[in-house]
């Protein structure tokens, strides 16, 4: 490691509240506009959190961030590696017979890295709002700020059992969506990109906030990185007009 990357390192890893911009988490995070999810070798990988596991207090706790990155997160991506390797052996040795458990274990754990990986970007505890295209865009599919604001909490809030509320951009229709996704995979529509990602599987809240998803949800609002789902939305047009 040469002096630069250990002082990026540093930064990242002890000095989150001093992070200057979203330009040098978003070169750790990501490469060529998409997040870096696996390694050369196509495993998945788990990126070091942007900032201190304190970083986001009171709004999330460190303790719940220690765990939920460490342990849900990270657990998520081992799972995803076992998945895969499960796979290849079904395929090496012709044995199909389980191929159909570890497809669906795969599409569990992948989206749970996948969604994982971009929550604790689009979290900040720096005051940001939606600007430039994500703004135009925002006000063009569901009138306002304050109407999106309103819509992704009422979507998140009511999630039946574990899931996630998210802001995507849908290529195919060239346009914004809301969408309420139980578990990691399922309610999808095929194409979106997320953009924007609001976890509220119990793990998410449950030492902070007990059994009020509502609080939680309403507490997050204030620590969303809309400078990030910015950035993600100009890589999605650029990846995908
Ligand atoms: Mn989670």
């Amino acid at each position: 490691m040469d002096r630069k990357d250990f002082l990026k390192n540093t930064l990242i890893i002890g000095g989150a509240s001093m992070l200057p911009s979203n330009s040098i988490f978003a070169a750790s995070v990501t490469e060529g506009g998409i997040d870096k999810l696996v390694d050369a070798n196509g495993n998945f990988i788990q990126q070091v959190l942007p900032y201190a596991e304190n970083y986001l207090e009171p709004g999330m706790d460190a303790e719940t961030m220690h765990l939920h990155y460490t342990f849900h997160h990270g657990g998520a991506v081992k799972a995803a590696n076992n998945d895969l390797k499960k796979i290849k052996e079904a395929l090496d040795s012709n044995n199909l017979e389980t191929v159909d458990y570890w497809t669906k274990k795969l599409s569990f754990h992948f989206s749970s890295h996948v969604l994982h990986s971009i929550f604790w970007t689009n979290l900040t505890a720096k005051q940001t709002s939606p600007t430039g295209e994500l703004l135009k865009r925002i006000e063009k599919d569901f009138g306002s700020f304050d109407k999106l604001k309103t819509y992704i909490a009422a979507t998140s809030k009511n999630v039946d059992g574990n899931g996630w509320g998210i802001l995507g951009y849908q290529p195919y229709s060239d346009s914004l969506s809301v969408l309420q996704c139980e578990n990691h995979e399922k309610l999808t529509q095929w194409g979106v990109i997320p953009l924007l990602v609001i976890d509220v599987w119990e793990h998410a809240y449950y030492l902070k906030y007990k059994n009020k998803r509502t609080d939680f949800v309403d507490a997050l609002f204030p620590i969303l990185n809309w400078d990030n789902a910015a950035m993600r939305l100009d890589n999605a047009l650029k990846l995908t007009r």
